[in-house]
């Protein structure tokens, strides 16, 4: 068998991150993915992702967000593609709501530049949306989208130039932890692998792959929409260089959100509800066809926010959220093996931290620990004391 520093078992969003980083800091490693490179099957496809800084779902994540757009810079620069793109984003909501106070949290918190609309101002700013009069809009310039199959493409190929090794279309059919925790071995249908450290990076395959965590993880099937705006203007007003990415909070804690036509006309604008999904499912269960009564339902949603949305249905398509019990991920050391590190949970928002946790993961399997806060993802907030 062949020995590594490291083995990161998956490549998709975050494993990309982790065998990039692992490389660029000189270590051996190996990247085993079950699918092909960036591929549609788990949750970093769909051509967008939200990504901004004052966090509603909680400040501790603010200086995460805050490297991981300085990784995203320096990627994009190093890979020459398009990652990030600043258009700006609009929290909407009550006054109250999570989505809008949360995020004034986060910005005070941490100083982060922001505007607070009201619904007149939303509306004379950008008028494809149409909030009620008692809802507010928390402004954000600094928000705005990242690509994520160019994003995981770009992580594949800065490893590779890094020196890292990459088999693709081979899935890990088990691992052990070597006698005195002296690293693992590794087995695929092709081989079998030894290294020091193993990277857990296994998206919505997490409750069979993490399931020595002992942490509940629950899959669920999402769908994305895209439609062919329907007003007079055409896509013109819903054009990057106009208009934001948006959250929208109802008061049923329903968050509809959406994108800006990134792909021109013919790409229509990007819609989804966060966290609404349908129920478990497993990578292997989950129904990939999106039926029309949902898409008109979706149609009917965002009409009511958004009147010049839904016109045609261009497009829609189905992803997985891998939550955990409290929405914050699980980043650590497993605390059952001294050659093991885990990244999962990353509960529908977790993208937009991608190289920033694969900084986080090569610094814990190569130093044992890492300089980034990561209490708030300590697995054993979701474990309880172990049984005596
Ligand atoms: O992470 O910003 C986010 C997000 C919004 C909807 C789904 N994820």
């Amino acid at each position: 068998s062949t020995s590594y520093d490291a083995i990161v078992l998956g490549v998709g969003g975050m494993g990309s991150a982790a065998v990039h980083r692992l490389a660029a800091r000189g270590a051996r490693v190996l990247g085993l993915e079950q699918f092909g490179p960036a591929h549609a099957r788990g949750s970093s496809h769909g051509g967008s992702r939200i990504i901004r800084q004052s966090y509603f779902e909680g400040s501790a994540y603010v200086p995460l967000l805050l490297r991981s757009y300085e990784l995203f810079a320096e990627l994009a620069e190093e890979s020459g593609r398009e990652l990030l793109l600043s258009c700006g984003g609009l929290m909407i909501g009550a006054p109250d709501s999570q989505t809008v106070a949360g995020s004034l949290a986060a910005a005070r918190d941490w100083d982060l530049p922001h505007e607070l609309l009201d619904a007149r101002e939303v509306r004379a700013r950008f008028p494809t949306l149409t909030p009620a009069a008692g809802e507010v809009a928390f402004w954000e310039e600094r928000a705005g989208l990242v690509r994520p199959e160019e994003t995981v493409r770009a992580g594949i190929e800065a490893a590779t130039a890094a020196g890292a090794e990459l088999r693709f279309d081979e899935p890990v059919t088990s691992w052990e932890e070597l006698p005195g925790g002296a690293g693992v071995r590794v087995r695929t249908p092709l081989g079998r692998y030894t290294a020091d450290q193993l990277v857990l990076c296994p998206g919505a395959w997490a409750p069979g792959q993490l399931a020595s965590l002992g942490v509940p993880f629950a899959v669920e099937r999402q769908v994305m929409y895209w439609f062919e705006p329907s007003g007079p203007a055409g896509v013109t007003p819903f054009l990057p260089d106009r208009h934001p990415i948006y959250i929208w909070e109802e008061s049923d804690g329903t968050q509809l959100y959406g994108f800006p036509a990134i792909d021109g006309p013919e790409g229509g604008a990007k819609v989804a509800f966060y966290r609404m999904g349908e129920g478990a499912c497993t990578p292997e269960t989950i129904d990939r066809v999106v039926r029309p009564d949902e898409a008109a339902a979706m149609a009917e949603h965002a009409g009511r926010l958004l009147p010049t949305l839904p016109g045609r249905l261009l497009h829609a398509a189905t992803c997985m959220y891998t939550s955990t019990s409290d929405d914050h991920f699980v980043i650590a050391r497993h605390p059952g093996y001294q050659s093991v590190t885990v990244a999962g949970g990353f509960s529908g928002h977790g993208f937009k931290f991608v190289p920033v946790v694969g900084e986080i993961l090569a610094e814990l399997a190569l130093d044992g620990a890492t300089r980034h806060p990561i209490d708030l993802f300590d697995p054993a907030r979701l474990t309880g004391p172990a049984p005596s």
